[in-house]
């Protein structure tokens, strides 16, 4: 059944059914919900709403256009308030045509003068339009309305303005005889008198409309009894929310707080719900898959800092601030240039301390006493996508992680081939590469072979957990920190952390050696070779160093002198 032959039965249908007026599409959808089987767009509500008033002062394309997110957020047939029509025989064919376009079920037109005034202001004093021009008003519609079930409500002001119950029948007739579909008749009287006679009098010749703002304490038994077919409550949902929002606005001014406010408004997930914000969701997944696949970070953060502990007394090293901004919020802002928004850091020490804005945080508690590898195990297996792993103490050009994403590997690491044993202050993360970086031969594969582990790197000597230590001067650079796995690598990287955490020494192990343990497996690990353009955060000598690299990339930050190494 369309919307206009529903509202057409409504009108014909034996029993009393009521329209509860809506003045934009939340109202629309609380009004289905709540029950009702059609709407009055109200002509006062919804000037209202716009902060205008009830004199055309809204255009009636402004009317139509919120009539259109009215019927997008509610299948309810929708009755318009349609004023006057909005001037002549003319302007009502057109209205018709485009009430016809979205789907509004039928059109009210009050037989006053363009621009009318609402009925309860001064209704003695407004003038009626002449019944020949709109009975021709309500031909015109008629004539003009492409489905027959779409319906015009011809509404007579007579007894508003004084003209006397005779004259109320005299145009109900007129306009009967033009096509109206059925007859509004307004009263302002707070006793149903006027509409009881007029029905009685008018003894079913059509079906009749009411709206008893003012008559409002009267039973509805009555109204049944009278014969009437539909009864408008015509402007409750606007007046309810202007009394909330009132009382809402005038309690957060005075108590400049929103705790005694909070529990006596819907919730935002309520707000949400009534958007339909869940199917969203579920046509995101379906159709936004091809701009790409979603990619997540897990950036490891659990450490205070070795060297550092003079200025990480209150906060984890990757608060440390660089250049104006923690060194974390660095490394998340260049993840969000790259689109990546699932961001998850693993804290561990001082991680109350860590800014979670854009970020989920999940804590490592036993950050003391294990390594990388448990930090990476808290965060990993809430992951399904392809995803970037990377160390905390990081700052890099953005154009690293840009190549870095773009790699189709299932697993790509960066390594800087300008960091060699003799230029590093540090021992560990020497990357061992099937070839050295020659930086000419651009897109060539180098696979990764061994990686040096800070264990390795502490006790030289001790034997390596899948392979003989390597000279580090032998290394082709050093691995950044940065991590790409695909989905399916991932996969992968879970599988083989399960294996690792049976082993004794699980709690001591880092991402060196489960690069190490990957290649042992039989995994293929791509390098990316940069050359500089980057820098870590080790000790207090780098954090100055970080403080100088970080302002070359800020616009108008750095120039010459900026230390920065690389070409
Ligand atoms: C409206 O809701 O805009 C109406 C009904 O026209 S009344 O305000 O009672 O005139
Ligand atoms: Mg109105």
């Amino acid at each position: 059944m369309t919307r206009s032959a529903k509202l057409r039965a409504m009108l014909l249908s034996d029993r009393l059914e009521f329209l509860m007026e809506a003045h934009n599409g939340l109202s629309a959808r609380i009004v289905r919900e709540a029950g009702f089987r059609g709407i009055w767009a109200s002509g006062l509500a919804i000037s209202a709403q716009f902060g205008v008033r009830d004199n055309n002062e809204a255009s009636w394309t402004q009317v139509v256009e919120m009539l259109e997110f009215m019927a997008d957020a509610s299948d309810l047939p929708i009755l318009l308030d349609g004023d006057t029509g909005y001037g002549n025989f003319n302007n009502m064919r057109r209205l018709v045509r485009k009430l016809e376009q979205r789907g509004i079920a039928g059109v009210c037109i009050e037989d006053k003068q363009f621009p009318k005034t609402n009925s309860f202001l001064n209704g003695e004093r407004q003038p009626l339009a002449d019944i020949g021009e709109f009975a021709g008003k309500i031909a015109a519609g008629k004539d003009t309305q492409g489905d027959p079930s779409f319906s015009i409500v011809a509404r007579v002001e007579a007894l508003i303005a004084g003209w006397g119950m005779d004259e109320a029948l005299r145009r109900a007739e007129a306009y009967r005889r033009a096509g109206a579909d059925a007859i509004l008749i307004h009263s302002k009287l707070s006793k149903p008198d006027e509409i009881v006679t007029f029905a009685r009098e008018w003894a079913g010749r059509s079906p009749i409309v009411i709206v008893p703002t003012r008559y409002y304490s009267t039973p509805t038994e009555v109204f049944r009894a009278a014969g009437i077919s539909v009864v408008i409550w015509a402007n409750h949902i606007l007046r309810a929310a202007a009394s909330a929002m009132q009382s809402v606005a005038r309690e957060i001014h005075g108590s400049e707080t929103l705790v005694n406010v909070e529990d006596r408004i819907v919730p935002v997930a309520e707000i949400f719900r009534l958007q339909d914000a869940d199917e969203y969701s579920v046509a995101e997944r379906l159709y936004l898959a091809s701009s790409g696949p979603a990619r997540a970070a897990i950036v490891l953060a659990a450490t205070r800092g070795r060297g550092l502990e003079a200025v990480t007394v209150d906060r984890p090293k990757v608060m440390l601030p660089i250049a104006g901004k923690p060194l974390l919020r660095w490394l998340v802002d260049s993840f969000k240039k790259e689109s990546i928004n699932d961001i998850t850091v693993v804290g561990g020490y001082r991680a109350d301390a860590i800014d979670t804005a854009g970020i989920k945080l999940v804590v490592n508690e036993r950050y003391a006493e294990t390594g990388e590898l448990a930090s990476l195990a808290c965060a990993i297996d809430a992951l399904d996508s392809d995803a970037v792993i990377s160390y905390g103490d990081l700052l890099f050009r953005s154009y690293v992680l840009r190549d870095l994403v773009e790699s189709q590997a299932d697993f790509t690491v960066v390594v800087d081939s300008s960091a060699t044993a003799a230029s590093n202050r540090t021992v560990r993360d020497f990357a061992y590469c099937s070839r050295s970086d020659d930086r000419g031969l651009f897109g060539t594969q180098v696979l990764l072979q061994k990686i040096c582990s800070a264990a390795e790197g502490r006790h030289a000597s001790a034997p390596a957990m899948l392979a003989p230590p390597a000279p580090a001067e032998a290394a082709q650079g050093r691995w950044i920190g940065l991590l790409n796995v695909s989905r399916a690598g991932l996969a992968r990287l879970k599988g083989l952390l399960g294996e690792l955490r049976a082993r004794a020494d699980f709690d001591t192990l880092d991402v060196p050696q489960l690069l190490n343990a990957l290649i042992a497996s039989g995994s293929r690990i791509e390098v990316l070779y940069v050359h500089g353009h980057w820098r870590g955060v080790n000790d207090l000598e780098d954090f100055r160093r970080a403080t100088d690299f970080a302002h070359a990339q800020t616009p108008l930050g750095g120039g010459p002198g900026a230390d920065e190494t690389g070409d």
